[in-house]
Order: C-alpha cells, then structure tokens, then sequence
C-alpha cells in the first residue's frame, strides 16, 4: 500500500516512485520470458511492421517492443492483476479497473533510440483524465544513460496539449514543438524491480540508450473501469483487455 504522503507526491507531481515491488527472482523470470517471446516474435514479424517494432541506427537493428504482454504472457498477467500492484492503483485512480493495454520496451543498448515527450491521455482518450494510469516497472536498473523516464512535475494538472506526428511515424505522436517548453523535464531513475507510476496527462519521454547495457521495462495501462476510451489516437483492441476480478 502507498503511504498518504505517497499518494500527495503523486496528485501534486503526476508521478511517484516505488522502489523493491519485485524481488529480484521475479525480475529475473521476467527477463527470460521477454528472451524468449521476443526471438519468437521476430521471427514472424512483417516487413510493414518492423518500423515500428524494431530500432536501427547504423547497421545494427534490435527489437524495440512488445505489445500485450499482460495479455499474451502468463507470468505479465499475474504481475499486472496481483494484490499489491492493483491495491497502488486503486489509490490512485480509484476503485473497480482493468488493464487495457501493455507494452514491453526493450530500450536496446546504444540502438535503443529516444521517445520524444507525450502524454499518454493523447493516445488514449478517455472520457476521465483521471481514470488512466500508467505503471511502469523497471526489470534493469533505469538510469540517465540509458534512457529512464523523464517528467514534467505538475503536467497532470494541465490539459492536454496538441500533439503532432512525424510523416513517416504516423504512431510516434509527441507533444507539439510550440508547447514543449511549458514544463522542464526532470529525469525519475528507479532501481530493477521498482515501479514509476504515471497519471495518463503527465508529460513524459525518454532518452536514447548510451550505455552497453539494455532498459528493458515493462508498461501496464489501466483505466477505471467506468470510464471510456472515446476518443482514442491510436487503436486499442478490447479483445486484449485484462480484466481483475
Ligand atoms: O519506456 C519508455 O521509454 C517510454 C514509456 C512510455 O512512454 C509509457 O510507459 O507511457
């Protein structure tokens, strides 16, 4: 459970730091698991799909993400719907949710390339700002070098702000340049096996990875469960939806 000045830090900031939620067994799993499920998903990915899913700079190309992991995979599942993970979400965004979208990042060593500052309710659009919640754990330790979160402390207060595309990246949506010197972006390292939680309207990017090491972490996306997706920007299939009982 978050303690009350937790909770405070998060609707003054937007976000909040949790470090030791998984022990470091738990952490290791799901890293073999992300092994194993990304070999097989290269395998079979499409040519009209590897922009997306794949980085490359220079020569070099690595996988980039998963999607669905609380879907696809047994052991994200468990993580995503446990007693501990869903009781700091229900403090947060209040009672009764399920996660309707989750992503692997993989964040590859010196490939894993940047995500320019967005905020999540862009992408989703729910008819309650405050119903989306983002859970974002570390399986390695994020750091400056290579590529943890950074925020905008405050940013879930605002609206949300236009966000633009480029050409080639229809799903690359980014807070629009004219905007983006509204809030200073203020780097949240967490440590492997801890959570940074996000509310869907914070600002939030990522650097690339410098370093030899990968950020590979796990996202979890949930909405209240009397909220909607009305206008989202991107597509979510309901048919993926996990619900917690
Ligand atoms: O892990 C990243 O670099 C980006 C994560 C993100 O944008 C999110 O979890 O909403």
């Amino acid at each position: 459970m978050l303690s009350d000045s937790q909770v405070k830090e998060f609707r003054a900031t937007g976000h909040l730091t949790v470090p030791d939620v998984l022990r470091p067994d738990q952490v290791a799993a799901a890293l073999d698991d992300i092994n194993h499920w990304g070999d097989e998903f290269l395998e079979n990915l499409a040519d009209d799909q590897k922009r997306w899913y794949l980085e490359q700079k220079g020569q070099a190309t690595a996988l980039r993400k998963l999607d669905n992991p609380a879907f696809h995979r047994q052991i994200f599942q468990q993580l995503a719907t446990s007693e501990n993970v869903v009781a700091m979400v229900e403090q947060l965004i209040g009672p009764g949710v399920c996660v309707f979208f989750s992503q692997v990042f993989c964040k590859p060593p010196e490939v894993g390339g940047p995500k320019p500052v967005h905020q999540d309710n862009f992408y989703f659009g729910p008819d309650t700002l405050d119903a989306t919640l983002t859970v974002w754990i570390a399986l390695d330790t994020a750091t400056v070098q290579n590529g943890c979160l950074f925020y905008g402390n405050g940013s879930n207060l605002g609206p949300v702000r236009p966000h633009v595309a480029p050409e080639d990246e229809p799903f690359n949506l980014q807070v629009a340049p004219e905007h983006l010197d509204i809030y200073q972006m203020t780097p949240a390292p967490v440590p492997s096996g801890g959570i940074s939680f996000h509310h869907g309207n914070t600002w939030h990017q990522s650097s690339s990875n410098t370093s030899d090491h990968a950020r590979r972490a796990v996202a979890f996306h949930y909405l209240r469960s009397d909220a909607r997706l009305v206008k989202p920007a991107l597509e979510y299939d309901e048919t993926v939806l996990v619900r917690i009982t």
